[in-house]
């Protein structure tokens, strides 16, 4: 192709990518091998920034708490109770089952600013019997998962705010293979990039909202069955115009 034409799409193309970068990778302090589930009680913050403002990052003993892999049954590295706050820890690989959300009518549980380098069978789980308590999960980035990133086995409303992930088979699922819970999510200011869907839900009374969502190489945004529903709003599919410019120049 001729130079010209390159730069022109180049010239095109660029703002629209510039806005699905990758948030900041953090630079991690030490490392703690987790043995076994750090458990954060009810209505307390455990805060992984350390005095130089480093975050810590933890990994998974990958014989006491698991591989990573997909093969069910795992641990997780962080056990949050009702009311509980984490924020600012790394978890890389193997980072088994994630995080473990147990939540209660009344109380909101909360996830902030951290990045999980490499999810293992999952990221974050909120855990069955959950019952309708609030879980916001906020300015965290998700890379690498194999399959599902956030998966909602409880009754929990979910709420999904200015989070990025990279590589999943399913950013947010709630339980396939359970009872018809009315489960809640909220999903705004997301940058997703190659997946599968953002939302699945095959759950009777399963209600969503989608809202304010860039995305490259997603297959689809949202994947609903059995009477599951979401509301979607401002959700800008980022490339397209690489695609239309890529259309017509190949007719040069
Ligand atoms: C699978 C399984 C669910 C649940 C989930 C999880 O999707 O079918 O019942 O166990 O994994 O929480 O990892
Ligand atoms: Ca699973
Ligand atoms: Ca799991």
């Amino acid at each position: 192709m001729k130079p010209f034409l390159t730069a022109l799409i180049a010239m095109l193309a660029l703002p629209a990518f510039a806005q699905l970068e990758a948030p900041a990778f953090r630079i991690e302090g030490e490392t703690v091998r987790v043995q076994e589930t750090i458990v954060v009680k009810a209505g307390k913050t455990f805060d992984g920034r350390l005095p130089d403002g480093r975050w810590t990052r933890y990994v998974a003993h990958p014989k006491k708490l698991g591989s990573g892999s997909q093969k069910e049954g795992q641990k997780p590295l962080f056990l949050l109770m009702p009311g509980a706050t984490l924020k600012h820890v790394i978890l890389d690989k193997p980072s088994a089952d994630g995080i473990h959300v147990v939540t209660a009518r009344g109380k909101t549980t909360r996830i902030r600013g951290i990045q999980i380098r490499d999810v293992g069978e999952d990221a974050i789980t909120i855990m069955k019997g959950s019952d309708k308590g609030t879980v916001l999960i906020d300015d965290c980035a998700f890379l690498k998962a194999t399959d599902k990133v956030i998966q909602i086995n409880g009754t929990a409303t979910v709420i999904i705010d200015n989070c990025y992930a990279q590589n999943f088979g399913r950013f947010v699922r709630t339980n396939g293979d359970g009872p018809n819970l009315p489960y809640r999510v909220e999903i705004d200011d997301l940058k997703a990039r190659n997946g599968q869907s953002i939302l699945k839900m095959s759950n009777s009374k399963a209600r969503a909202t989608v809202s304010d969502v860039l995305y490259t190489n997603v297959d689809d945004v949202t994947t609903l069955s059995r009477g599951a529903k979401a509301s979607v709003r401002n959700v800008e599919k980022i490339g397209k115009h690489k695609g239309f410019f890529r259309k017509i120049f190949a007719s040069f």
